[in-house]
């Protein structure tokens, strides 16, 4: 059952034969963000019988505004209120209030900023070891030698992961994130073995698989007061695992890579390396590795004169907002400088990225590590894209690193 196709009127002059989705789109979307910045505040895809907003303003109105564009029915191009999702729903990004209040209190408890900093440490011993081994190598692959194992190498052991079989993490990551779009060929080549991976992490999320202390464990403490049942637990352990992997991976992958081609920006964090963390949020905006999120509208709306009916699918284009230059003054460059407040690389509103600081602190601890003791980094190749759903990111990097004197 789809929703009445608006009056022609209302999609005259907004419709866009762009496909979001499409390899050539997820190849390099900028462009085509561009373009549907400048079709209207609001589009419509035909192709799709979804509207998208691309613009700052328009993006963070709409993810304010959660009762009229809610995250109950997904945050994909599926209806999960309609049409069975591929797992059961999580209950922090798939849900609105009062459900997603509880349960987002509930996370935030655990990722305190004093709970970080107590992890600070090894994060960094871990950043010091790696980096050191990849000097001693000069050539390698800046995503999977880099950017995969230092996530792997420090977030699952936060969470109190049992060791091993790490690159499970990936394999469902791509699940979940491909799984937000429609069924193309990206997603059903992510689904193959879902049953597999699935029952893995959801075993992984048990409480007696826990390392005591962990963020898992941490969250079952809220059953012992009464809070969450054992289930709802579990879910938000599966959300760590599901959210908190392919994210940071993405995010360090393009940090490599925004300074192999902006050496300049390379000299100031290695001038300054208490820089790496406002790098990182720089990186965060620039490529918004998170690009897009639907949301469902609750009742006919309205958003800058243009009129979306009830029950649509609307996609959210974060990465269309982080270099839209009503907002930015030269957008798609790389300035460590910037500051850039208000970028929606981490969302907005009540569902901006609960662990925003967990992903800062791994960006600001690699990053500063980095600076501190690779003087120059080169292209040695060029680099992948690998195409997904959701996310922007690249499958390979090919990088040569070369050691302070
Ligand atoms: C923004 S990425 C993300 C967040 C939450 C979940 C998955 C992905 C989840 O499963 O709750």
């Amino acid at each position: 059952m789809r929703t009445p196709l608006p009056p022609d009127g209302l999609i005259e002059g907004i419709s866009s034969d762009i496909d979001p989705f499409g390899d050539e789109f997820l190849r390099n979307p900028w462009p085509y963000l561009e373009e549907l910045r400048e079709i209207a505040p609001v589009v419509y895809f035909p192709m799709y019988h979804i509207w998208g907003v691309a613009r700052h303003e328009e993006v963070t109105e709409v993810l304010r505004d959660f009762t009229t564009y809610s995250s109950a029915a997904g945050v994909g191009y599926t209806n999960m209120l309609r049409d069975k999702p591929w797992r059961v729903p999580s209950i922090i990004l798939e849900a609105d209030p009062p459900l997603h209040s509880k349960t987002r209190r509930i996370v935030s408890k655990v990722l305190t900023s004093s709970a970080l900093a107590k992890l600070k440490t090894t994060f960094e011993e871990r950043a010091f070891e790696l980096v050191d081994q990849l000097l001693e190598r000069g050539c390698f692959d800046a995503i999977s030698d880099l950017a995969e194992e230092f996530p792997l190498a420090v977030f699952p052991d936060s969470v109190g992961l049992q060791p091993g079989s790490r690159q499970n993490l990936l394999r469902y990551g791509a699940m979940v994130f491909n799984g937000h779009g429609p069924r193309n060929h990206i997603f059903e080549e992510a689904m193959k073995d879902t049953d597999e991976v699935r029952d893995w992490v959801n075993a992984q999320c048990s409480r007696e698989m826990l390392a005591p202390d962990g963020f898992g464990e941490q969250i079952y403490r809220s059953v012992d007061t009464g809070e969450l049942t054992e289930e709802e637990a579990g879910l938000l352990v599966r959300s760590f695992l599901s959210a908190g992997v392919d994210t940071t991976v993405n995010a360090l992958g393009f940090a490599v890579l925004d300074f192999a081609r902006n050496p300049e920006q390379w000299a100031e964090l290695r001038a300054d390396p208490s820089l790496a963390r406002d790098a990182f949020e720089e990186v965060v905006r620039l490529e918004a590795p998170v690009a897009a999120f639907f949301r469902t509208t609750t009742r006919p709306t309205e958003i800058s004169g243009v009129s979306i009916p009830a029950d649509a699918k609307l996609l959210v284009f974060f990465a269309g907002a982080c270099r839209d230059p009503r907002r930015w003054d030269n957008p798609d460059s790389f300035e460590i400088h910037r500051h850039p407040v208000g970028h929606t690389g981490f969302g907005s509103g009540i569902h901006s990225c609960v662990g925003a600081m967990v992903a800062r602190l791994e960006g600001e601890v690699l990053l500063g590590v980095l600076a501190k003791r690779v003087k120059r980094i080169e292209l040695a190749g060029e680099p992948k894209v690998r195409l997904n759903n959701t996310l922007r990111g690249l499958k390979s990097l090919p990088v040569r690193i070369y050691a302070d004197d």
